[in-house]
């Protein structure tokens, strides 16, 4: 039995404050629902909190990469095209002070537990500063990566140097000058660190595994003149990108790859490397991500010109090898800003694991198949238990006494990528079976959220209690997330989108691979036809 003195009832609960709980939060206080949103971090950001590392900056440019509600947008202005997050961490802190989120939110504090009580159709959470709230919907907005990922190197904790995971950077900085400096990993954010560390550190050695087939970012300044002329054209802007598969600006090419000649193929590839971002691979032939050859003329382009870059020999074959290592654009491709080059550079070294392996991490640095080096540093830019780790790392049962964890272990099962059967009035956004990462985090934001709550006022309309997708709908949803994925080359790349990179994960498409137009249509179908696929009670 719950103790009223000590429970906070609610309607709602949003767990998180990146970009999808920041907009609940907002959105529901608007609808007249008695809400508060629980946050591990000390303020608005989500990613943008945590990951302040050196050199990280969002990918998608601005101002794709915002909020459409006019309040905001009227009054903000980017200073680049693809912003640091010092300045998204600010526009966080606009979008709060704007609504005056910050009543309603609780920092410093994580979501441990959720209950279903079958009896009163409510959740009762607790946190790990022993706070109890009774509330009648759970929202998750865990996000990709609220879960980091530090591989299990045989004597990681004898190290006497200082190792750390880049999500948890001081915000005071590390002093590097003069320093050795070791990075596992050379995902989004081991290209963001590398190439900023660099530039700081004595000696920075990369430990690489698998090659990032990274693009380059065409990086420019914006003035607020600029933004202010075009400010008439974003409610067109902001339709626009709903309608896009990434959520943004573009979509695919119209044609095939080998539809055009090669003289014309390699005109398109260099006028879609010129313009640079993402382009280069959403806004290529629409046979890139299905098909083997189309996909391997995409890689030969990129290694082509990333080769040209780097001076010593064994050095390209490391970082872009003759041999295509992995489907292109299965994996997450950077932007990058001179990454190649920095290998060029004396104080730059690099370890090939797939030649040499890390057997493990000694008191003074990391010993490879063929050699122990010396660090003081030590960073893991080892990624994350993406995508479900944020939600699964809850002890969140429903009415069964079963928990999430235990209903995932061999792969997840979702509706809408918003929901699951067992665990009524729980939605989640940007999770499973969802576009997610292959979706401009704001946009899902909104489109999930609207989504939710205009499922919550139906409930209220209706005067109902409970709502909770079907096993049959959650079945037919997942069959649907695979058969998309197995039609392209996703399967065929090691990465976590398919859940790769934790050891012991079920190998599955983690990500809804039809675009956001057919997500969303998806969606509405369900909500328009009084929320089929769900039972309602
Ligand atoms: O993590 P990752 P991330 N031994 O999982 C390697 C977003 N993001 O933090 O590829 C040695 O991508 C691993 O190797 P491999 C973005 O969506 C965006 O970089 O598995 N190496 C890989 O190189 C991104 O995709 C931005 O062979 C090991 C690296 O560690 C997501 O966050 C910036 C290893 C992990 O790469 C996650 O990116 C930053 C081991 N045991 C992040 N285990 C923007 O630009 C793992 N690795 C917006």
């Amino acid at each position: 039995m719950v103790s009223q003195e000590t429970t906070t009832q609610l309607d709602a609960l949003v767990v998180g404050a990146g970009f999808g709980g920041t907009y609940q939060l907002w959105k529901l206080r608007n609808e007249g629902y008695n809400v508060k949103l629980v946050e591990a971090g000390k303020d608005f950001g989500g990613v943008w909190h945590w990951h302040c590392y050196p050199g990280a900056r969002v990918d998608i440019n601005a101002p794709l990469y915002e909020f459409s509600m006019p309040e905001i947008w009227k009054n903000w202005s980017w200073t680049e095209r693809f912003p640091g997050w010092q300045e998204l961490q600010n526009y966080f802190a606009h979008v709060a002070n704007t609504y005056d989120l910050r009543k309603d939110a609780i920092f410093n504090t994580s979501v441990t537990a959720a209950n279903f009580d079958d009896r009163t159709s409510n959740w009762t959470v607790t946190t790990d500063v022993g706070q109890t709230f009774e509330v009648k919907y759970l929202l998750l907005n865990t996000g990709f990566s609220a879960k980091r990922y530090i591989p299990d190197f045989k004597g990681l904790h004898s190290f006497k140097g200082q190792w750390l995971h880049p999500s948890y950077w001081p915000k005071e900085g590390l002093d590097l000058a003069g320093k050795k400096v070791a990075i596992i990993g050379t995902g989004s954010t081991g290209v963001q660190l590398i190439q900023s560390l660099s530039k700081e550190a004595g000696e920075l050695v990369v430990f690489q595994r698998t090659p990032n087939l990274a693009t380059p970012m065409r990086q420019t300044s914006f003035s607020a003149e600029e933004q202010f002329r075009a400010k008439t054209d974003y409610p067109a802007m902001y339709e626009h990108r709903k309608a896009t598969f990434g959520g943004i600006d573009f979509d695919f090419a119209p044609k095939a790859t080998f539809q055009d000649t090669p003289e014309q193929r390699q005109e398109f590839y260099e006028k879609l490397w010129a313009d640079g971002s993402f382009q280069y691979w959403i806004g290529t032939y629409y046979d890139m991500l299905y098909d083997k050859a189309a996909n391997k003329e995409a890689y030969n382009f990129w290694r082509n010109k990333t080769r040209a870059r780097i001076n010593d020999q064994k050095l390209k074959d490391i970082l872009a090898p003759i041999e295509q290592p992995h489907a292109f654009g299965c994996k997450r491709v950077s932007l990058e800003k001179g990454y190649f080059e920095v290998y060029n550079q004396d104080n730059v070294g690099l370890v090939d694991l797939q030649a040499t392996p890390i057997e493990e991490i000694t008191e003074k640095g990391i010993k490879t198949s063929d050699r122990e080096m010396e660090f003081d540093y030590i960073i893991m830019a080892t990624g994350f238990d993406a995508i479900t780790g944020g939600i699964m790392k809850i002890d969140i049962r429903g009415p069964s006494g079963t928990s999430i964890s235990e209903k995932w272990k061999d792969g997840t099962a979702t509706f809408l990528g918003m929901s699951t059967e067992g665990f009524p009035n729980m939605f989640f956004t940007y999770g499973p079976q969802a576009p997610t990462a292959l979706c401009n985090g704001p946009v899902c934001a909104e489109l999930q959220g609207d989504w939710i709550i205009n499922a919550m006022n139906y409930m209220r309309e209706k005067n109902l209690g409970k709502i909770e997708a079907s096993k049959e709908s959650e079945q037919a949803w997942a069959k649907g997330v695979h058969d998309i994925a197995n039609m392209s080359l996703l399967p065929t790349t090691k990465s976590w989108y398919m859940g790769d990179n934790i050891p012991g994960k079920p190998r599955e498409p983690l990500i809804y691979l039809g675009g956001v137009p057919t997500y969303h249509a998806e969606c509405q179908k369900s909500a328009e036809s009084g929320y089929a696929g769900f039972v309602l009670s």
